[in-house]
């Protein structure tokens, strides 16, 4: 099946459809791998596993297409020395741009590879995890901001075809959560969706959960980050937090959602490194 790709982006600040991300985009991915000669999985360095996916991976792999993992974001990362076992995986970051033109040049080499009939394009496809920073990533890989980069998952929209170099196009694509961690009514899915960026904070019914969930995998981490006394109890920190901050409801109490949003917010635009 053919895909009309758009050379202009579309795209929206408001997340309408998260079920967009498990339903029609997957369908659009699977025809960006089709028509790719390279696949470049975009992932989040702080979240290796939680953002791959390995499903769409066995798709690429057993349709013999070459595999490039980006792990984006290892400016949030406070020890840089991570044992990856990837084949071609690069650490970057869009943010301080580090290691981007070794990415680039590492397209260059597998595109020279790639055989393909007189004046046909080698094609990069894009793909990955809502928010990992494909669109931030694409930028930078073609020198000018012609992809759409928002804060909150669920930017990009629709595919958008970019020109590398006179032989390369690349493919930006929708972010998607893999279908084995989706779900828009499981508390611990949700959880972990949110903190590896797939669910923006601002579509978090419960952010208290999430925010007890990060203060136990990430002991000390907003303690410090906040400087507030908790001893590993996220409801004395959303207290003390919401205090600070003048959080309050009528009547003078904390209001708890409200801080409990302000600390996921902080935690998905990247404010606090781990
Ligand atoms: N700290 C940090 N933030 C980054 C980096 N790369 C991207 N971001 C931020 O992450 C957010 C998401 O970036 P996008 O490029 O829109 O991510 P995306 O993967 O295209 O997102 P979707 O289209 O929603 O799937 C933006 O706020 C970026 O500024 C990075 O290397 N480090
Ligand atoms: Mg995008």
């Amino acid at each position: 099946m053919r895909v009309r790709y758009s050379f202009s982006s579309r795209r929206t600040r408001h997340i309408k459809n998260m079920r967009k991300q498990r339903g029609k985009y997957p369908e659009l991915i699977l025809k960006i791998i089709q028509d790719s000669d390279i696949i470049l999985e975009v992932l989040d360095a702080r979240f290796i596993e939680e953002t791959r996916n390995t499903e769409i991976e066995e798709q690429i792999k057993g349709q013999g297409k070459k595999l490039i993992y980006a792990l984006n974001k290892s400016d949030l990362l406070l020890k840089k020395e991570k044992k990856i076992n990837l084949d071609y995986s690069i650490l970057v970051s869009c943010k301080e741009r580090s290691d981007i033109r070794k990415l680039r040049e590492l397209i260059k080499i597998l595109s020279k590879k790639i055989k393909k009939p007189f004046g046909e394009k080698i094609i990069v496809g894009i793909i990955g995890y809502p928010n990992t920073g494909k669109s931030s990533l694409i930028n930078l890989l073609i020198g000018r901001s012609s992809a759409g980069v928002g804060s909150e998952a669920g930017f990009t929209r629709g595919i958008q075809k970019l020109r590398l170099d006179e032989n390369i196009f690349i493919l930006d694509s929708p972010g998607v959560i893999p279908e084995t961690q989706y779900s828009h009514t499981e508390k611990e899915k949700i959880s972990k969706q949110t903190i590896a960026g797939g669910r923006s904070y601002s579509q978090v019914k419960d952010p208290e959960i999430v925010v007890a969930k990060l203060i136990s995998a990430y002991p000390q981490i907003l303690e410090k980050f906040y400087n507030v006394q908790a001893n590993g109890d996220s409801e004395i920190l959303i207290e003390e937090l919401g205090r600070k901050k003048g959080f309050l409801k009528k009547g003078g109490l904390v209001d708890e959602n409200r801080t409990a949003k302000y600390i996921l917010r902080d935690w998905q635009t990247g404010e606090i490194r781990i």
